[in-house]
């Protein structure tokens, strides 16, 4: 197998930190995004959307992190992070489509604001959209704080596919200058993530 992805980029590190735990090998390969090296036509014959990760198996193309995610989970029977039993599947998927289509798209404008535009020299950051995100931010960020009381992980008594998707959002809290701090419960179970070796390995260096 081999994934193209970009090591900073929070929908290539949950895939990697799900390819550590469920030791299967696999070839990274990094598509430079500052060099726009998604906009190649190598890469647009794999992902017309020009968006990284992606995943080859064989003659079997993959993008969106989260179906990757599930994909190779489905080669390790038994495995932990999304375990066989219907409904706790539901139950991390339901987390998966959240982190996609609300909490991801909330922190992506900070990402965008703060993270893209000063390494690409696009200048400031809006303070329109920045004030869009925050509202976005602290909609869904209560959800997650709410739901987190009590618990170590998002489903379950083990880290799962919810944790790596949702958690790969708050590796770049300080970076993109999310408006994290009121969120206790979010701080306190992000940083039993950032404890597990799989995490750590799969960092960008
Ligand atoms: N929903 C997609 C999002 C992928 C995505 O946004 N990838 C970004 C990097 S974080 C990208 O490749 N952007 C390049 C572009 O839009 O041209 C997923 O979960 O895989």
């Amino acid at each position: 197998m081999k994934l193209y992805h970009f090591p900073i980029s929070p929908n290539s590190r949950r895939v990697v930190a799900t390819l550590h735990q469920l030791g299967l090998d696999c070839e990274l390969h990094v598509v430079d995004l500052r060099k726009r090296e998604q906009m190649q036509a190598e890469f647009l014959q794999l992902n017309p959307n020009h968006m990284i990760p992606i995943l080859e198996d064989g003659d079997f193309v993959l993008w969106e992190s989260n179906a990757i995610m599930q994909y190779l989970c489905s080669k390790v029977p038994g495995n932990s992070l999304l375990p066989a039993d219907a409904k706790t599947q539901a139950d991390i998927s339901r987390w998966q489509f959240w982190q996609s289509a609300h909490f991801g798209s909330a922190c992506g404008i900070f990402i965008s604001e703060n993270v893209i535009k000063p390494a690409f020299g696009l200048g400031e950051p809006d303070l329109v959209e920045v004030a869009k995100g925050e509202e976005r931010f602290h909609r869904f960020a209560k959800v997650l704080d709410a739901h987190l009381v009590g618990r170590d992980w998002m489903v379950g008594d083990a880290a799962t596919l919810a944790d790596f998707s949702v958690g790969s959002l708050l590796a770049l809290a300080e970076m993109a200058k999310y408006p994290v701090e009121p969120y206790t419960e979010i701080k306190r179970w992000y940083a039993g993530i950032e404890k597990l070796s799989v995490w750590q390995s799969s960092a960008p260096r």
